[in-house]
C-alpha cells in the first residue's frame, strides 16, 4: 500500500492527506450523514461510489474546466490531486426549488437575493439555474452570501469566470443525469487556482454527497422529493423516531443493504458502467 501521507483535514465523511508539497490524497469513507448527523453504521462501498462518480465527471468535464485529479488509487476510494489555492467559496448551483432555497423563497420571494416569480411550488424547476455562493465556515455551517459579496471576496473577474464555470458544469451534469432518469436538483462546486493562476475544479463533483439527486420517474413539483440515495435511511430514522441529535442510530441490515443498492444503482445509471467493473478496476471511469 502506498504512503497515506500526513493527515491535514477531515470532512464529515472524508479525509485529506498531504502527499509531499504539491499533491493531496482525498479519501472517501463509507460513513453516511443524515439530517447532518454522521451515523455509526457505514454503508459498504459508499466511498467507492462517490470517488468513482467524481473521477467519472472529472474525466468528462475537462472541456469546461480543468480539474485537480491526478490519479485514482487502486482502492477505488481515494484520489491523488494537485494542491491548489482554493477559493474561499462554495459555488452552489440550483436548478430546482428545494431545501434552504425553498425555505428562503417561501419567506422572502427570493433565493439568496435572486428575486423569483410568485407562485412557484416546492421542488419546481426554476426559470433558469441560480448560483448562490456560500462562504466555507471554519466550523459549523456554510453561510450564504450575495453574488456581489462573493465577487468582492475573490475579485469580480475571478468570480465571473467561476460562476460561468459552475453554471456550465451544472448544465452538463443535469443534461447527462436527465437522459438517464435522474434529476440533478442542485449541486455545489469547489474551485481553486493552480500555480499559474488557472481556475481548476477541485474537491468532489456531482456526487450524491455534493448534490440533490431525485428519481425522475416520481418527480412532481408541489412537495418534497425523495432523495435518490438516502431516502431509505431518512424514512427509517423518521419511523423509529429519535431526536436527530448525535450520535445517530445504528442502522438495521436491510436499510444498509437497500441504501448500498441505491448508491450502486446511481453509479450505474449515471456512468453506464456496472459497479462491479469499477470495483474490479477503478480506472474504467477515466475512459471517455
Ligand atoms: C482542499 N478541502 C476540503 C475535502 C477534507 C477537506 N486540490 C486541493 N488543493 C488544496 N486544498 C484542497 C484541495 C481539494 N480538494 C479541499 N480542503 C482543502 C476537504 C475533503 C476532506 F478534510
Amino acid at each position: 500500500m502506498p504512503e497515506p501521507g500526513v493527515h491535514i483535514g477531515s470532512g464529515k465523511v472524508r479525509e485529506l492527506y498531504a502527499l509531499g508539497e504539491d499533491r493531496l490524497l482525498l479519501a472517501a469513507s463509507d460513513r453516511i450523514s443524515v439530517f447532518d448527523v454522521v451515523l455509526p453504521t457505514p454503508i459498504p462501498d459508499k466511498g467507492r461510489v462517490l470517488t468513482g462518480l467524481s473521477a467519472f465527471w472529472f474525466a468528462r468535464t475537462q472541456h469546461i474546466v480543468p480539474n485537480h485529479l491526478l490519479a485514482i488509487r487502486p482502492d477505488g476510494r481515494s484520489l491523488e490531486c494537485g494542491r491548489l489555492d482554493m477559493l474561499p467559496l462554495e459555488f452552489v448551483v440550483r436548478g430546482y426549488l428545494a431545501g434552504s432555497g425553498w425555505r428562503d423563497y417561501r419567506a422572502t420571494g427570493a433565493v439568496c437575493g435572486h428575486a423569483l416569480p410568485p407562485g412557484l411550488l416546492e421542488s419546481e424547476r426554476l426559470p433558469h439555474p441560480l448560483v448562490t455562493p456560500a462562504t466555507k465556515a471554519a466550523t459549523g455551517h456554510d453561510e450564504n452570501i450575495s453574488e456581489a459579496d462573493a465577487a468582492e471576496l475573490v475579485g469580480r473577474e475571478q468570480y465571473t469566470e467561476a460562476r460561468e464555470v459552475a453554471l456550465a458544469l451544472y448544465g452538463f451534469g443535469a443534461a447527462h443525469a436527465s437522459a438517464r432518469g435522474i434529476v440533478l436538483a442542485d449541486t455545489k462546486f469547489e474551485l481553486g487556482a493552480d500555480e499559474a493562476g488557472r481556475l481548476m475544479l477541485a474537491d468532489e463533483a456531482l456526487t450524491p454527497d455534493s448534490s440533490r439527486f431525485w428519481p425522475a420517474d416520481s418527480y412532481a413539483a408541489g412537495g418534497p422529493q425523495p432523495s435518490y440515495d438516502k431516502q431509505f435511511v431518512r424514512d427509517w430514522c423518521e419511523r423509529t423516531g429519535g431526536d436527530k441529535a448525535p450520535p445517530g442510530p445504528e442502522l438495521p441490515a436491510d436499510v444498509v443493504e437497500g441504501t448500498r443498492a441505491r448508491y450502486a444503482e446511481a453509479f450505474e445509471l449515471l456512468t453506464g458502467i456496472p459497479f462491479a467493473r469499477y470495483l474490479d478496476d477503478p480506472q474504467v471511469v477515466r475512459a471517455a
